[in-house]
């Protein structure tokens, strides 16, 4: 799979991030109000995702990245457009974040026919191969052996991109995660594992199901360098995940981050989240990635309150705009029911053939 994707052309925003870049001073005002731009939008997109959804407009399974905002913008940024991402089904921030237009997000959430999977995936399959996007997917933890593979195809082409997986906290209990950071270890994998521990796997929180709390420990069993950092805090996800990215770039050595976050919202949109107390929610509430980038962006007088209620009503008008064009668009047709299920053309690559390492 990984060997036939195109490679994609220039890159959007600027990929390797430096500390000066993230100083929050005028000259970096216009990169920082689009990471702020950015979060906001992602946050409005799946708030009205939400609405959508109780209106029985998407159906299916649906997570939403609500708080985890951070994670997604200062994860996928610091990324070339050669590297590639795989992701949970929690990804809908991550498809937007990565490029892929916002329109085709929500079409496929509205299993349209101009969605990102044609409509035949929704909520937990968005896919770009043209951007590297290599898919949500829907089991914990099903997508560690894969990105262990795409790791596998650029050490074999021995080309310098980076795979990027993220999963959640509790994606690291399971066999599957062992294997896939064992086997990146001994083969030298270029594979960043980040890992989105939002403290709760459903309705289990992490003490409950993984024997060590802290999760980046997990990774040193495997000798590789770990480091846990503040999922909260967009400028310190951006400038720690592109640390790693560019040593793993350098070195082919796997690594593993370990963000510390929060979800604001139930698991999917049917969880009527009664196993979190009040005190808790109100705690994370506080630490709002949002929010706290908007007060540190107000304290350095790069923006004000005006400006961020104007962002706020912008994003919205595009998000209404964009739920008005997924509704608007065409169903698959029913006799197209067969269609992608197989691939048309096996292209033959005999150039891959021979000694990987
Ligand atoms: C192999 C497998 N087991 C169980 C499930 C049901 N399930 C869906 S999400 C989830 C929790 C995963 O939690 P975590 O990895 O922390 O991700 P989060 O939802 O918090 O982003 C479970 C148990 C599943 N989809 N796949
Ligand atoms: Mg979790």
């Amino acid at each position: 799979m990984v060997a036939s994707v195109k490679p994609p052309t220039a890159p959007p925003h600027p990929t390797k991030i430096t500390p000066k870049m993230l100083e929050l001073t005028k000259e970096n005002r216009d990169f920082l109000l689009k990471l702020h731009r950015q979060m906001q939008f992602i946050r409005r997109f799946e708030e009205r995702t939400q609405e959508q959804y109780t209106k029985a407009k998407i159906g299916g399974y649906c997570h939403l990245n609500i708080g985890e905002e951070a994670t997604v913008v200062g994860g996928i940024l610091p990324l070339q457009l050669t590297d590639y991402i795989f992701t949970s089904y929690r990804e809908h921030g991550h498809a937007i974040a990565r490029g892929i237009d916002p329109k085709a997000v929500m079409a496929e959430l509205f299993g349209k026919e101009n969605g990102t999977s044609h409509g035949r995936g929704g909520s937990m399959h968005m896919f770009d191969s043209d951007l590297r996007f290599m898919g949500g997917y829907g089991i914990v933890g099903g997508h560690l052996p894969l990105a262990t593979g795409g790791g596998w195809a650029v050490r074999y082409k021995k080309e310098k991109d980076v795979v990027f997986c993220m999963f959640g906290d509790g994606a690291t209990n399971i066999g599957a995660f062992h294997e896939s950071l064992n086997f990146s270890k001994v083969f030298k994998l270029p594979v960043v594992w980040f890992c989105v521990n939002n403290r709760y796997g459903m309705g289990t929180p992490v003490e409950a199901a993984s024997a060590v709390a802290d999760i980046y420990k997990k990774a040193c069993a495997y000798d590789m360098e770990s480091i846990q950092i503040d999922g909260m805090n967009v400028r310190e996800v951006l400038l720690k995940t592109s640390e790693i990215v560019e040593k793993t770039r350098a070195d082919s050595e796997p690594r593993f981050i370990e963000a510390l976050c929060y979800r604001f919202k139930g698991h999917s949109v049917v969880d009527p989240d009664k196993y979190r107390s009040t005190e808790d929610k109100e705690k994370f509430r506080k630490a709002d990635p949002i929010v706290a980038f908007e007060h540190e962006l107000e304290k350095a007088k790069l923006a004000d309150e005006e400006y961020f209620k104007k962002v706020r009503m912008e994003v919205d008008a595009e998000v209404q705009d964009i739920i008005k064009y997924a509704d608007e668009s065409p169903e698959p047709k029913v006799a197209d029911l067969y269609k992608y299920v197989y691939a048309d053309e096996w292209e033959e690559r005999p150039e891959l053939h021979g000694d990987p390492l």
